[in-house]
């Protein structure tokens, strides 16, 4: 039988009549829908909450934090009736296109865990129209589209990938803060069921993409977005690989960095407190799943292992400097100076903070958080210095980086301080009479 093909849908993209729907409406899927719409097609949004389906209908972002652009463009769309959101997927039947982003994390034991993957598949089958295409652009682990997605789609359409609908995966490339910039400068990895498929992906894309678009199947596309993230991670995990060894052996992995940078084809990454946020800790793992099982993937489970103990080496160093002073931790307060995963962000998704917090009260410390940005921890700083016997700094935030180490050490009640990000010049920390340590470097 011949099945459905994509011509309806190019022609449909052509003269704009094309109805996309767009699967979860969060940091990923609400400024898809606004650009899309933007682009000048009709877009129906499905997001399993009820409530996030009535802000933004009202217009209002449901994305925490600065987004430069996207209320204002969410408004816009929804008020000149290009783009409206439901809770039902029956709204999904009049659509060509469907876009699937909805989370796709792992499980303690660092498995995917594809529940909202999989029903979202169930429930949009049942009501997704002849020949139409569906593209996941969650990370999945390489081979997750033909192993997971194209099966479920058959299961709940009753129909044959490649004929009565077709599947493609473009994974994003989103960062909060950027969520808009990025969707729209960066290049994507288009992945197509067939190389037409790929092809009719890219018009769609080309719509608002300004990024280059590259044609490619589905494996590829998954391994892309997998690799490209547990590369990040295992250049962070060899950055604080270097700085323990240089602490033990008395270095400066700063400035060991910085040397060697100097050689070519080098780029030496940061060491830090940890490595935090939606993308890098997960990731390597949905990459380290299409692994034989019986070999695993060592390289980039020895970096996973390095990064996440990095909250828990900074939080001893503290402990180091209290014991030095002949402070029993039961009776120390530290002050943990920034919760969110990144400078300057809000954004405190597995935020390797929470980790050397746990790591600090599980050693008696009575334990005080500041963050100028994560709400809840936005007190005045001086004041949650105040009584602190030492400050553990985790995340580089401007605030942090503007701080005279003079004003710290008059704040503190012991001037005892961690620099888990190098924000401060250790001289400069010395001078002003601070007993401190700054990770990747020895006494
Ligand atoms: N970090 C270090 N040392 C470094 C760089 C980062 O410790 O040299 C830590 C950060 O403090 C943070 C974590 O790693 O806790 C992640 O930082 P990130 O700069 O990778 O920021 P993310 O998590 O927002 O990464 C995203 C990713 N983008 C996508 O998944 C689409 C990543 O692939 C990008 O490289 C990164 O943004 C970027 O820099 O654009």
């Amino acid at each position: 039988m011949s099945g459905a093909t994509l011509d309806r849908l190019d022609a449909r993209l052509r003269d704009n009549t094309a109805v996309v729907g767009v699967i979860g409406l969060g940091y990923v899927g609400l400024p898809v829908a606004c650009l899309i719409a933007d682009s000048g097609l009709r877009v129906v949004g499905v997001d399993v909450k009820p409530e996030v389906a009535a802000q933004v209908n009202a217009g209002t972002s449901t994305i925490r934090g600065r987004e430069p652009g996207l209320e204002a463009l969410l408004r816009e769309q929804v008020s000149a009736g290009r783009l409206r959101a439901t809770t039902s997927y029956a709204d999904l039947a009049s659509a060509d296109l469907v876009l699937i982003s909805v989370e796709t994390p792992v499980s303690d034991d660092h498995q995917p865990a594809y529940d909202a993957l999989r029903r979202a598949c169930e429930q949009l089958g049942p009501v997704l129209a002849e020949g139409a295409l569906v593209v996941v652009e969650s990370t999945v682990s390489p081979g997750t589209m033909e192993r997971v997605v194209t099966p479920a789609l058959e299961r709940s359409t009753g129909r044959v990938a490649g004929s009565g609908f077709f599947v493609g995966h473009c994974p994003e490339r989103v960062m909060p803060g950027r969520l808009l910039r990025n969707l729209r400068e960066l290049s994507r990895v288009v992945g197509g069921q067939t190389p037409a498929v790929a092809a009719c992906m890219t018009r769609f894309y080309g719509r608002y993409v300004r990024g280059d678009l590259d044609p490619t199947d589905l494996l590829t596309a998954e391994l892309v977005k997998t690799v490209e993230n547990a590369y990040r991670d295992v250049n962070i995990a060899f950055a604080n690989q270097v700085a323990l060894i240089a602490e033990h052996a008395g270095g400066d992995a700063w400035k060991v960095r910085e040397l060697v940078n100097k050689s070519p084809g080098r780029n030496m990454l940061l060491p830090g407190a940890g490595v935090g946020g939606h993308c890098i800790p997960k990731d390597p793992w949905l990459l380290v799943s299409a692994a034989p099982d019986d070999v695993g993937a060592p390289l980039l489970q020895a970096a996973r292992s390095l990064n996440e103990g990095m909250p828990s080496h900074v939080a001893d160093l503290a402990l180091r400097l209290l014991a030095e002073e002949g402070i029993d931790p039961g009776s120390a307060v530290v002050a943990v100076l920034g919760y969110a995963y990144l400078e300057d962000s809000d954004d405190s998704r597995h935020s390797p903070s929470a980790a050397a917090v746990a790591a600090l009260e599980g050693a008696g410390c009575h334990v005080r958080i500041h963050d100028p940005y994560v709400a809840g921890h936005q007190g005045d700083l001086g004041s949650v210095l105040s009584g602190a016997d030492c400050a553990l700094l985790m995340v580089a935030h401007s605030q942090y980086r503007d701080l005279a180490p003079e004003w710290l050490a008059a704040h503190l009640r012991r001037p005892l301080l961690v620099d888990g990000r190098r924000v401060f010049e250790p001289e400069a920390l010395t001078a002003a009479g601070l007993r401190h340590r700054t990770v990747g470097r020895g006494r």
